[in-house]
């Protein structure tokens, strides 16, 4: 029996204590429904803290992640208000951050098919994740990373435009003023919208439904790059403007 709360607490303790802890497999005989699991609990915790949803993101939804990774499925996990970077993230609060560009969908009304989840889109922008493993070494299972919540640590996203083709949309990051990754949204599932409805469709089997103001992170078109202190990233969506990040 794998004992899910106590799992939780444990990848919790280690995001709250800043520091990375073993894979949960290397002792938990755990399959992706009980990652899934580990992964809510772990939601409600920041909830009972005073956390809001505030959103799901897409994972492993190009060719570059899922061979940076070495797995092979999409996944998802869950954004809450707290995780919102406006301007700037505290990396001292992280244990080995990276960054990765995303296109970011603004849900405009509740999402109850993955057929509505176009339709229900309020606005489109670039975005960016930080994402901080958990594990050691950022290695891990698909099981493991579905339980730490798909590596969720900080996002944002620059300014919202209406609802557009982002099928092709070419991204930049930079690194004080280098540039460190450049992809096309392409890269995601052949088209972000396809990683939307993926969203859509996990929320309605998790029971749950995009609702509106939520934001869809539709993945990284990009691998992720270490995210290092007092560094200033850039962002850049073609014809969608910026997103900027100091740390
Ligand atoms: C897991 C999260 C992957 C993406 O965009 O593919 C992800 C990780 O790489 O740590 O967010």
């Amino acid at each position: 029996m794998v004992d899910v709360h106590a799992l939780a607490e444990r990848l919790d303790d280690a995001a709250r204590d800043v520091r990375a802890i073993p894979r949960l497999t290397d002792e938990a005989p755990l399959d992706e429904a009980a990652g899934y699991a580990v992964q809510r609990a772990g939601i409600e915790l920041r909830r009972r803290r005073g956390e809001r949803l505030a959103g799901v993101k897409m994972g492993f939804t190009s060719r570059a992640k899922m061979v940076q990774m070495g797995v092979d499925d999409v996944i998802w996990g869950l954004l809450t208000d707290r995780m919102l970077a406006e301007s700037s993230v505290d990396v001292s609060g992280l244990i080995h951050p990276r960054i990765e560009p995303e296109i970011a969908y603004l849900i405009g009304r509740e999402v109850r098919s993955p057929a509505e989840a176009e339709s229900a889109v309020a606005g489109v922008a670039v975005g960016f994740e930080v994402l901080d493993s958990r594990y050691c070494d950022f290695k891990f299972t698909l099981p493991d990373v579905i339980a730490d919540n798909a590596s969720a640590a900080r996002f944002g996203f620059g300014a919202w435009h209406p609802p557009r083709d982002v099928s092709n949309v070419g991204l930049l990051v930079e690194i004080d003023g280098r540039p460190v990754q450049t992809g096309s949204s392409a890269a995601i599932l052949g088209d972000p919208a396809r990683s939307l409805r993926a969203a859509a469709r996990l929320a309605l089997g998790a029971g749950m439904t995009l609702e509106p103001g939520w934001i869809v992170l539709a993945g990284a078109a990009t691998a992720a790059v270490p995210l290092p202190k007092d560094a200033h990233v850039r962002v850049t969506g073609a014809g969608l403007g910026g997103v900027e990040v100091t740390t």
